[in-house]
């Protein structure tokens, strides 16, 4: 029987229970653009008081700079406008950009714009903004998260900001391949040991992940091959792949602690392994707690892979199929 990944994506389908992080989410969804600037302003400022993202380097920030002079020469006014715009996924020029922007160059770009907004150089949150029960809402249901938790929802309402560009012809701006690369804080994890796996796909990706060596981890793939983000659709085949763990899996520490691995009838192993995740924007100071669901074919390639955010860290030993 050949390996479908609708399939594929069933494995352990135990792994994914509701997660607080698309529902919290969904209530910042609802809130109106000033409410959700103010909101992330708070929860922002609020996890800053233990947390706080590494500088983006002066590489990264290059790519967002012509946005960025071009707002520290409006007013007030406008500048609020441009955040709003960016809020509201509004067509204008600079939310256009925006939208061409890597995950890592958004962030990058809010983090400086952050910078501006408490040096007083750009409109901290819409001038005259009174915060809304529904703001207080959304903040008190982001206290419950963990902080790997909190700062998915943070990133993950900042990469959903700005003009949808997915239906438009690739801009040139940024240009192809100017990806800048994340230094590494801690020196690179090379031997993988995990406790009950042996297979070789696995521990090659994740000693490859934790070298951002992305032409060995590929390698690993099927050309047809899957990986599923958390909360996302799958990326197919390598080509795409290879593109995303460019742009979005620099520098990322993988921690995996344990697995348990099944092989099935037609010689196909499913595995499953849990783990800690450490981003290089908060490095040793945020672990996100992390499950793996691989599906490698007879022949030792990695089929499918999904990555998913634990919903409790009870959950880092829960590796059975209930
Ligand atoms: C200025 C301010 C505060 C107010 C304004 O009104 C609005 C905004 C937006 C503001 C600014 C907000 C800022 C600066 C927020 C910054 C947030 C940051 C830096 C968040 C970073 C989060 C990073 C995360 C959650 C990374 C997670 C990575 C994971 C889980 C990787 C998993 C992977 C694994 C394990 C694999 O094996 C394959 C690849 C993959 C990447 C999927």
């Amino acid at each position: 029987m050949s390996l479908t990944i609708q399939s594929a994506q069933s494995i352990f389908s135990n792994t994914q229970v509701p997660s607080l992080i698309p529902a919290t989410i969904a209530l910042f969804d609802q809130l109106n653009v000033d409410d959700q600037l103010a909101y992330l302003w708070y929860a922002y400022t609020e996890m800053g008081k233990t947390i706080t993202p590494a500088a983006p380097g002066a590489a990264r920030l290059q790519l967002a700079e012509s946005l960025l002079t071009q707002i520290k020469q409006m007013s007030p006014e406008e500048q609020t406008k441009v955040m709003r715009d960016l809020a509201s996924r509004a067509d204008t020029p600079i939310s256009r950009s925006y939208g061409f922007f890597s995950v890592n160059t958004k962030l990058a770009f809010w983090y400086e714009l952050g910078e501006l907004m408490k040096q007083g150089v750009v409109a901290p949150i819409p001038v005259g903004y009174q915060m809304s029960p529904g703001v207080k809402l959304v903040l008190e249901e982001t206290q419950k998260l963990d902080q790997g938790q909190q700062i998915t929802v943070l990133r993950n309402t900042v990469v959903n900001m700005g003009f949808d560009t997915s239906e438009l012809a690739p801009s040139s701006y940024p240009k192809a391949g100017a990806e800048p690369a994340f230094q590494r804080t801690t020196p690179a994890i090379s031997s993988v040991k995990i406790d009950g796996i042996t297979e070789p796909a696995v521990l090659g990706y994740i000693e490859a992940m934790n070298a951002d060596d992305f032409d060995a981890a590929i390698a690993l793939f099927t050309p047809d091959g899957a990986l599923q983000p958390p909360f996302q659709k799958p990326i197919v085949g390598t080509q795409a792949i290879s593109k995303y763990m460019r742009e979005e899996a620099q520098g990322l520490n993988m921690m995996p602690q344990k697995g348990i691995c099944e092989v099935q009838g037609d010689g196909s192993k499913q595995l499953k392994i849990t783990g800690v995740v450490q981003t290089p924007w908060f490095g040793v100071n945020v672990g996100m707690n992390i499950a793996w669901r691989f599906l490698i074919n007879p022949q030792g390639k990695i089929f499918f892979v999904a990555i998913d955010m634990l919903a409790s860290p009870q959950e880092l030993l829960q590796l059975t199929r209930v």
